[in-house]
């Protein structure tokens, strides 16, 4: 077992692939079979949670995968009620692209508790949603205006922004299912001018479009829908990034 903290384990593995599980798109049955899949492949983590999370079954979703998962298993949520202690760390999110204070501040007020309780690595994470073609479920729940994909010198100032609070990462979201991933200009100029971290996820779906993003200077790329919809897909986007 490796005792290093979990961000340092991932920063070592940069660059490279997350995958996100979302539990309320994968039984807990398939999990296993999965998280297999993902960590044969070569992703450096798995990111779980969800935009609103339907199942019952978060926490055992959580365990099943952490039992077969090779790789560091770090929570995702979508708010105060994806926590468990199952997992070896949290994206500590603030959605600082929005200016709904419940995204900002409100949930992780409620959470925090839970959060300490359960012992988890606290990752905290500067989450900034990229507008992306069609209305995501992400922009709903929150009730947040994503910016505007032609305004990339907006991201950078909500980038900005969380380094100087001291964020670990800066997430650029398009959204899951995105029509459009996250302009890889924004990414460039993103990258730029911040020096923490940078994932970048949404609506990659193709080999092409993971390698833009990977060579605008994304450290990690974060691949969901691609692994339900198509597995072939996803280990030939792995096989090829290789
Ligand atoms: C969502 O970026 C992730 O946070 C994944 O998006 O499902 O479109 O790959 P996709």
């Amino acid at each position: 077992m490796n005792s290093k903290p979990i961000y340092d384990q991932l920063n070592s593995a940069r660059p490279g692939v997350l995958a996100l599980l979302d539990p309320d798109r994968i039984s807990t049955e398939d999990a296993r079979s999965v998280t297999k899949l993902v960590c044969d492949n070569g992703v450096k983590g798995i990111l779980l949670g969800s935009s609103l999370l339907v199942t019952p079954h978060f926490d055992k979703f959580v365990r099943a995968v952490k039992d077969n998962a090779s790789c560091p298993v770090i929570l995702f949520p979508g708010g105060s009620h994806q926590v468990s202690s199952s997992a070896d760390a949290i994206f500590f999110l603030s959605l600082l692209s929005g200016r709904n204070s419940e995204f900002l501040v409100g949930e992780q007020v409620k959470a925090v508790f839970l959060i300490r309780e359960c012992g988890l690595e606290v990752i905290p994470v500067g989450y900034i949603l990229i507008e992306s073609g069609n209305f995501t479920a992400v922009e709903y729940i929150s009730n947040t205006k994503p910016i505007p994909r032609t305004k990339p010198e907006i991201a950078v100032a909500h980038a900005l922004v969380g380094q100087y609070f001291g964020m670990k990462y800066i997430y650029l979201e398009a959204g899951s299912g995105a029509q459009n991933a996250v302009p890889p200009d924004t990414v460039r100029k993103v990258k730029q001018n911040v020096t923490v971290p940078l994932i970048v996820g949404g609506g990659l779906r193709t080999y092409d479009r993971v390698r833009e993003i990977c060579d605008a200077g994304a450290d990690f790329v974060v691949l969901g829908s691609i692994i339900e919809r198509s597995p072939v897909e996803f280990k030939e986007i792995m096989r090829r990034l290789k």
